[in-house]
């Protein structure tokens, strides 16, 4: 006949049953029968460890029973303490009940699963303990030797008992490599060298359910991606703001905000880019354009610092998650943004300044000693304040919306007229035309004796143009940027 389960617990976490684990050592006895082993409100009993993986060790199954000591019901407490013996940091502390007997004479598994996970080193000793609170039962034990551990009685001198062993598994959660860095937003930041003061663009992942700070310009929320400096400065930078991106250039301080909430958990890309010669900032969010507006014209001097998580004047923090930061020191094309977004580059890109995959450390255990952001591009690695490093905040994590590993294919395409703001494909073409604008265009097309065959309104982004009802030959393209800027180019219709 099958052994039933008799045991219920009080904090069984279902979902650590979802999270794959590792048996670490089993520590079954080569026989069984060695004695057992009375736990008691008045008596520990305890066996050190030597754990074989690094991870997190999450439930552990020991063996109960019933033999000679009268069972009583009731709650009893597992430990899980740092070192070989009692006398350690306790890492964990479970309470759970034993509410019917386990059979008389023979054993039972039990499994506990820890109500937080223990992070554990391989190599490194630990020691359980069990204890009765309230309840009574047996623990089973061995008669052969158990190498890696030692039993313990509790009965004042931590007395050891070298030929026994208790009957025990050990479960790890082995970590997840991380993706991207959490910011617990009273203190986390990057500190980065910045290496551009001309055009730019900045494009980061982002995930916060945390409402920002409020005001009207960038540097009155909190902080994301953040050269600010104090006073009206060449400056620029990206923050929460309540519930909006704002992006902002400094000197004279203008500010761009999304028309989309970006704190409602879900990853979110963002790309901000400026140009130098007319000024002109834009704000996408997840590959759309949200707003865009002309600022300063005036190099960007006034720090030669970014802050990830604040400003350099450290007076907000960013509350979420950072993944995928990259610097170019150019205006992106949108096609190129939505293109690239979702992968990882190839950190060879033209333009490409500065290059943060955050693929560093494991997902929530002891990461203290990943301390430096590394750039993919070599030159300006980062480095971090004021983070936990260790658990599941303010430390390295998994499960960013980008994959590791996901390479972007390389772009490349000549058949189409590039230049300033402007692309036109395919050229040669059968009549329809794709213009790709950084900003809000206005198109004419002109046949050869100068006749306006076409005139439309184009938005940044990908537009059609449509000339098929038109002759075969050649065509000019004249475009009026709200710049006040005019280009002409030349096409052919097949
Ligand atoms: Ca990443
Ligand atoms: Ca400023
Ligand atoms: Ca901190």
């Amino acid at each position: 006949m099958k052994q039933k389960y008799f045991y219920s617990f009080l904090l069984i976490l279902v979902s650590y049953f979802g999270i794959s684990q590792t048996l670490d050592q089993s520590n079954a006895p080569v026989s069984i029968g060695g004695g057992s082993f009375t736990v008691s409100p008045t008596q520990d009993i305890g066996q050190s460890f030597i754990a074989g993986l690094t991870g997190n060790l999450s439930k552990i199954d020991i063996r109960v029973g019933n033999w000679g000591s009268a069972f009583v019901a009731g709650d009893f407490q597992l430990r899980v303490i740092q070192g070989n013996g009692y006398g350690g940091t306790v890492l964990n502390s479970t309470t759970f009940s034993i509410t019917t007997s386990p059979i008389a004479d023979d054993y039972q598994e039990l499994s506990i699963v820890l109500s937080s996970p223990v992070a554990v080193t391989s190599g490194n000793s630990y020691t359980i303990d069990i204890k009765g609170v309230t309840g009574t039962v047996s623990t089973h034990g061995a008669s052969a030797n158990y190498a890696n551990g030692g039993l313990y009685f509790f009965n004042g001198n931590n007395a050891m008992y070298n030929s026994y062993d208790l009957w025990f598994k050990t479960f790890v959660s082995t970590p997840s490599p991380a993706t991207h860095l959490h910011f617990d937003g009273a203190d986390d930041y990057v500190d980065i060298p910045k290496a551009f003061t001309s055009d730019f663009t900045i494009e980061y992942w982002m995930q916060t359910t945390a409402t920002g700070l409020t005001g009207g310009q960038w540097f009155d929320g909190s902080s994301i991606v953040n050269n600010e400096v104090g006073g009206v400065a060449t400056d620029f930078g990206t923050s929460l703001l309540g519930s909006k991106l704002a992006f902002g250039v400094g000197s004279p301080d203008i500010t761009i905000l999304s028309t989309t909430d970006v704190n409602d958990g879900t990853w979110k890309h963002i790309a901000v880019t400026w140009k130098q010669s007319t000024g002109q900032m834009q704000l996408y969010i997840n590959g759309n354009l949200e707003a865009s507006t002309f600022g300063s014209t005036a190099a960007r001097t006034a720090s030669d610092f970014i802050k990830i998580g604040t400003a350099n004047t450290f007076v907000s923090f960013f509350n979420g998650n950072i993944d995928e930061l990259r610097i170019w020191n150019k205006v992106l094309w949108p096609s190129d943004i939505q293109s690239t977004m979702n992968c990882e580059l190839q950190a060879t890109e033209s333009g490409l300044v500065a290059y943060y995959k955050f693929n560093q450390g494991f997902e929530n255990v002891a990461n203290a000693s990943v301390t430096t952001l590394n750039d993919f591009t070599g030159l300006y690695n980062g480095t971090l304040s004021n983070f936990a490093l260790s658990g599941s905040a303010s430390n390295w994590k998994a499960g960013s919306t980008v994959v590791t590993g996901n390479t972007c294919t390389v772009l490349g395409s000549s058949d189409f007229v590039t230049e300033n703001n402007l692309k036109i494909y395919p050229n040669p073409s059968t009549g329809i035309f794709t213009i790709e604008s950084k900003e809000e265009i206005t198109v004419k097309i002109y046949d050869l004796v100068g006749k306006v065959v076409k005139a439309q309104q184009m938005n940044v982004g990908i537009n059609l143009v449509d000339i098929s009802n038109h002759a075969a030959g050649v065509y000019f393209v004249k475009t009026f940027g709200v710049s006040g800027n005019t280009t002409t180019y030349k096409v052919i219709k097949k």
